[in-house]
């Protein structure tokens, strides 16, 4: 149903596939929605096939669509990121008044958030970074969102929001995240999480693949199991969906028809690079970028097939299958925590480099439902920080720390076998180190320090007393105190 006279409680700029689904499922919850896109086929089409399902007020200009929703007006950007969304926010700053809420729900740069509320503010206007997960299904049945941006605009927007947000046992998968920037920091760093979470089933798949010489179909099967103890979660479900799917043209399994390169152009690379920024080591989540980028380059992989780069000794599987596919489990569950665990890390660390106080409760609370990476096991995360809002790392909660003590040796174990077997396991690997690194009375970092010294009189630090040291490693290699 449209109505051009009824005025609008939430307007959609840009409707391509994220927007005209988030549009659907505001009308389809009873809010009467505007909608705009630059070129208006796509609103027409949009009416034309959805129309029906609740109240739409289409605009074929900026001015009209801004017109037609009520105060303070409220509009959701779902563009193209970039520049794009800085020309639309122009425009929208331009035909709003003072107090209106500008949102962009595109995957922003969190630094472009902080930016454009600067921006937008001086114009006396607010603007909202909001992160949205879920991709299309989400948005039409229900996402998780993590709004930034004031405080104020959440008491407008939240109501709005939680009426279309995914629901998990009676509450809403959206809150109040922090000022400016921080909704996109959080669904940046979501979304590294993301990026380790289906790296490490794919290892997964590797191993039981091409180490236990099981078909795609037998490791569906497999998964399907999976996901009904401590790893069910949406991945795990859509990974057995896919490995069981045929290619309808050839009959084989569709994974083996699809070619092994993977992108990371967006936000998991951003995760990276601001874990490096920040100096928090995401070291699952920087693999997993690593990994997409390994399988993508074509050139360097053939040329190191067809050089028949050496592989050593090949050992085959010597293990009992049974017990080889438990041990995958358990070396996945291992690996998947410490890219939670790393994953929060990175969000305190950049909660506290910007003042945003962000809690991560409210984040194992909002992605259980709605996002890619919810999972039951988040009820776990939640309770872990109830306990102890100032974990210094998820890993150390007492019942994770007892999950861990099932997960260890399997997980060396499969670490182990991948090695023998030649079989990429990057994530499961660098994740076993860095759980090895954390747990380490003495790390080579001293012997770093010492060859710093060395060559660039950096001064190193005693175990024994306080202050600034070198060596006189040209001279007599006497002791200075430097201050
Ligand atoms: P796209 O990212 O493909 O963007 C297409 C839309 O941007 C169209 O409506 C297009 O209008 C509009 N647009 C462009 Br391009 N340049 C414009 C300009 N200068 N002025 C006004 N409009 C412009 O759409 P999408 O896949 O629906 O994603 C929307 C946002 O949501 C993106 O930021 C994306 O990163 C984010 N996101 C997507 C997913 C997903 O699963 N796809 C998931 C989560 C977040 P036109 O029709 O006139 O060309």
């Amino acid at each position: 149903m449209t109505d051009k006279n009824e005025l609008a409680q939430i307007g959609v700029v840009g409707l391509a596939v994220m927007g005209s689904n988030l549009a659907r499922n505001f009308a389809r919850n009873g809010n009467t929605v505007a909608v705009y896109n630059r070129s208006p086929e796509k609103t027409h089409a949009l009416i034309e096939v959805y129309g029906e399902e609740g109240n739409f007020v289409p605009s074929e200009t900026i001015e009209d669509f801004v017109a037609s929703l009520e105060r303070p007006r409220k509009a959701i950007i779902m563009v193209k990121a970039g520049k794009a969304t800085d020309a639309v926010i122009d425009q929208l700053a331009e035909a709003m008044d003072e107090g209106d809420i500008i949102i962009d729900g595109g995957n922003a740069l969190f630094t472009d958030t902080i930016r454009r509320e600067k921006e937008v503010a001086a114009r006396g206007k607010h603007f909202v970074g909001a992160g949205i997960s879920g991709g299309e299904e989400g948005a039409l049945n229900g996402p998780a969102i993590m709004p930034g941006g004031p405080k104020e605009s959440w008491e407008t927007l939240g109501p709005i929001l939680e009426s279309i947000a995914a629901n998990v046992d009676g509450t809403p998968c959206v809150t109040h995240i922090g000022p400016d920037g921080a909704g996109h920091f959080v669904k940046m760093v979501h979304n590294g999480i993301e990026y380790a979470d289906m790296q490490v089933i794919g290892e997964a798949y590797q191993l039981l693949r091409y180490g236990a010489g099981m078909e795609p179909a037998e490791i569906a099967e497999v998964f399907c199991e999976w996901n009904s103890g401590d790893l069910d979660s949406y991945l795990i479900e859509i990974t057995a969906e896919v490995l069981a799917q045929k290619d309808p043209e050839t009959g084989a399994p569709l994974v083996d028809v699809i070619v092994d390169a993977a992108g990371q152009k967006g936000t998991g690379r951003w995760t990276a690079i601001n874990g490096l920024e920040l100096g928090v080591p995401i070291t699952g989540i920087a693999e997993s970028v690593f990994a997409r980028a390994l399988s993508s380059s074509t050139a360097q992989r053939t040329a190191a097939q067809e050089g028949h780069l050496p592989s050593g000794t090949i050992k085959k599987l010597d293990v009992d299958k049974a017990e080889f596919i438990e041990d995958v489990r358990r070396a996945l569950y291992a690996a998947k925590l410490i890219a939670y665990s790393q994953g929060f890390d990175e969000i305190k660390a950049g909660s506290e480099e910007f003042g945003w106080d962000v809690d991560p409760r409210d984040l194992a609370t909002i992605w259980r439902g709605g996002c890619i990476i919810r999972a039951k096991f988040l009820d776990r995360i939640r309770a872990a920080y109830d306990n102890n809002a100032d974990l210094p790392a998820l890993i150390l909660d007492p019942y994770f720390k007892g999950e861990l003590e099932d997960l260890i040796d399997p997980w060396r174990r499969v670490v182990v076998a991948a090695t023998q077997l030649g079989l990429p396991a990057p994530v499961f690997a660098s994740s076993l180190s860095y759980y090895d690194s954390l747990r380490a009375e003495r790390l080579p970092a001293a012997l770093i320090q010492g060859q710093r010294d060395f060559f660039g009189a950096h001064t190193f630090q005693r175990t024994d007393k306080p202050g600034a040291f070198h060596i006189e490693w040209s001279g007599d290699r006497g002791l200075t105190e430097t201050d």
